[in-house]
């Protein structure tokens, strides 16, 4: 991690000598610290300034940062201020994403004489290539993810509904080792299906519905998603078109993931298929996103992307068709780009689940 810190500094944009970092994902992928707080990082010190809830956590998952704890008279920026002056520092880059408007008006005020340059998404370019340790950390997520997807295929049964269906996810991922979930699990039934991002709610699953499970377990920080549908008793023959359609759909776009490839491209090797198959506009949203400690990362596989593929970059491949009043499927595995291809992280049967 150390080095990671090292390698942004030297890649700070504007003539910065010094990273204030507020977005606590980045905090933590310099740092390994997960609590509240700032991180600064410049050639002198790198260091955390947090407040007396989290100064023991901060000290145990960032051994290789300074802790300063603010008081009552010196808050984070006062505390910041201090440190750039010690260092020398007169010009420091911030996420401009991350801070608000009344963030940065606090800060110039507190820090005078301090020029600030936008940060430029340094940290977020480094995070877009997972090292082996990042990979493996996913792979975990996405097995232990799997196994879930396997333990509720054999809880499931009519008269169940989407919320409990959720809650006995949650439950059992939980209790296998997830240290949370990578976001809120998606049921969708019946004609709820059509909803891509449903919440789970009272409706109960009976014959003939398509569910679409939509979860992802969080490991050491880094997040799982996977997605599936599956049958529950006699589906009809428009459904089973819809699935085999967004099955086929979802190979092409895997065999299309690989070092050098447009993302847009990758997307288009779905979306060309769906559409021709008779399903034209309804997978309306994007092919796929990267993945890491935050669920949604880029790039993302989308219609208009300029982002290409590179080895180590960590992607989810989820086309969906959406058929209001009928209902969807989405198939969604997380892949890592290799040297060659993609390599699978989601150890689950594509093969259409009947129960
Ligand atoms: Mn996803």
């Amino acid at each position: 991690m150390a080095d990671r810190a090292q390698a942004m500094l030297a890649a700070l944009p504007g003539g910065a000598q010094a990273a204030l970092l507020h977005n606590r994902t980045n905090i933590r992928y310099f740092s390994g610290y997960t609590g509240e707080g700032l991180a600064l990082i410049d050639a002198l010190e790198h260091a955390i300034i947090t407040d007396f809830r989290y100064t023991e956590q901060a000290m145990r998952e960032a051994p290789a940062f300074a802790v300063h704890e603010i008081t009552p008279q010196a808050q984070h920026n006062a505390v910041a201020f201090a440190r750039v002056q010690a260092a020398g520092v007169t010009t420091v880059a911030v996420e401009e994403d991350a801070l608000t408007y009344a963030d940065y008006k606090a800060l110039c005020k507190a820090m005078p004489g301090v020029t600030f340059v936008s940060l430029e998404g340094v940290p977020e370019s480094m995070r877009q290539i997972k090292d082996a340790d990042e990979i493996e950390l996913l792979a975990q997520a996405n097995a232990l993810t799997a196994r879930g997807f396997d333990h509720i295929c054999g809880f499931i049964r009519p008269g169940l509904t989407e919320k409990q269906i959720a809650i006995e996810l949650w439950r059992w991922l939980l209790e296998n080792g997830a240290e949370s979930l990578a976001f809120d699990t998606i049921v969708a039934s019946g004609p709820n299906g059509s909803l891509c991002h449903a919440i789970p709610g009272p409706r109960a699953v009976r014959q003939g519905d398509l569910i679409t499970l939509d979860f992802g377990a969080k490991v050491g920080g880094y997040c799982a998603d996977m997605t599936r549908t599956l049958a529950l008793g006699k589906i009809s023959d428009e459904q089973r078109r819809m699935y085999d359609t967004v099955r086929q759909a979802q190979q092409l776009a895997l065999d299309a993931a690989k070092p050098g490839a447009a993302c847009r491209d990758v997307d288009a090797a779905a979306r060309v298929y769906i559409d021709a198959a008779g399903y034209a506009g309804r997978f309306g949203h994007g092919l796929g996103h990267a993945t890491g400690l935050d669920i949604h990362e880029d790039p993302r596989c989308n219609t208009t992307t300029q982002a290409i593929l590179k080895p180590g970059m960590t992607m989810t491949i989820e086309p969906g068709v959406y058929i209001p009043d009928v209902g969807g499927v989405r198939i969604e595995d997380s892949v890592v780009i290799t040297d060659t291809g993609c390599r699978i992280l989601t150890p689950a049967t594509k093969d259409l689940v009947v129960l």
